[in-house]
């Protein structure tokens, strides 16, 4: 039996976590990332995008694993020499992460798109794994809150996720076109679709929002397996259930579950929410419970193992 592409949908840290477990599992060539756009903004002149780097980082073995985003090993002297000249210092751009963003721009004005600059920065790096931004239209993740919309670089790092939340809005998205690289790998046998455990509201829905990227994936036929960013109560990191919160809803798996209901088939939940298993089958999901929480490589690939296994489970036992 031969096995099939995996397809990982994914925001920055928790997400890029999982693709790293899942890149040493997915046989080479067959794992292709769907990674959110929506954080992504111009800063003095330069296209951003964390999610994509953070995962790039991640598989190159470079990431900074303590800050969750930029290099490892990095130095500081344009933001220190920024910050001398009274520049705007909100956004932190290490030397090395800069070479990137100013490759990155250059090449946009240039006349490429998004796809084909991190399919180039993808490949010097010696990634084998796809990514794929979710759109080469620019979607911008924006914030309510009581005070306004904010933009969401603006919420998360300036105001350091402190605004209290009531709503989210993708601008652009109704003009964002699905990246077409994604209908030759559907087409191929889809083993399975993860959702990593990112952010719901501002790093998976952004993907799940761009018009019919997910009729697509619904109809591929594979299983679609989400991994609750959620851990008792709480998120590993970032500001997940600060929002559930703010929004009025419950900061729990069961919530993801519900969030998620009508699109995943299964959803991963870890130990500590093991409780939650029936409630979570009563809504017609299939819950998995296994360590969810990433300390280190073999936690990863642990954790990868137990979606393709689930994957494999709910595709009839055909074996990967
Ligand atoms: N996050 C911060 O909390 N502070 C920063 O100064 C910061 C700079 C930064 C630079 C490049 C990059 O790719 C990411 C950066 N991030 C920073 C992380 C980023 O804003 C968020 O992690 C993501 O957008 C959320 O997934």
């Amino acid at each position: 039996m031969n096995a099939g592409s995996v397809i990982a949908l994914s925001g920055g840290v928790g997400g890029a976590k999982l693709v790293l477990g899942l890149s040493h599992v997915v046989p080479s060539g067959q794992l292709t990332v769907v990674a959110n756009t929506g954080d992504d903004f111009d800063h003095l002149g330069l296209r951003i995008c964390p999610d994509i780097d953070t995962v790039i980082y991640t598989l190159a073995d470079l990431a900074n694993r303590q800050q969750g985003w930029g290099r490892a090993e990095e130095t500081w002297t344009f933001m220190q020499v920024l910050r001398d000249l009274g520049g705007d210092e909100w956004f932190n751009l290490g030397d090395g992460d800069l070479a990137l963003h100013v490759l990155r721009t250059n090449r946009l004005n240039n006349g490429a798109n998004l796809s084909e600059v991190t399919a180039e920065i993808t490949k010097s790096f010696g990634i084998e794994v796809k990514i794929l931004p979710m759109s080469d239209e620019p979607v911008s993740t924006m914030v309510e809150t009581p005070e306004g919309m904010l933009a969401f670089q603006h919420y998360f790092v300036r105001e350091h996720c402190e605004p209290v939340v009531t709503g989210f809005d993708f601008k652009g998205i109704e003009d964002a076109k699905p990246n077409p690289a994604l209908i030759p790998v559907l087409a191929y046998k889809t083993d399975a679709i993860i959702i990593a455990p990112s952010n719901p509201f501002v790093s998976v829905d952004p993907i799940l929002s761009v018009p019919g990227l997910r009729d697509m994936l619904r109809q591929c036929g594979a299983p679609i397996i989400a991994v609750s960013p959620i851990v008792g109560g709480d998120a590993i990191k970032g500001p997940a259930a600060k929002m559930l919160v703010e929004m009025g809803l419950q900061s729990s798996a069961l919530e993801i579950a519900r969030h998620y209901q009508g699109f995943i088939d299964a959803l991963v939940i870890d130990e500590k929410d093991a409780d939650l298993a029936p409630a979570i089958l009563a809504m017609g999901i299939e819950a998995c419970v296994a360590p969810t929480v990433m300390k280190d490589l073999d936690d990863r690939i642990q954790l990868a193992k137990v979606t393709l296994e689930l994957a494999s489970r709910l595709n009839g036992g055909l074996a990967r």
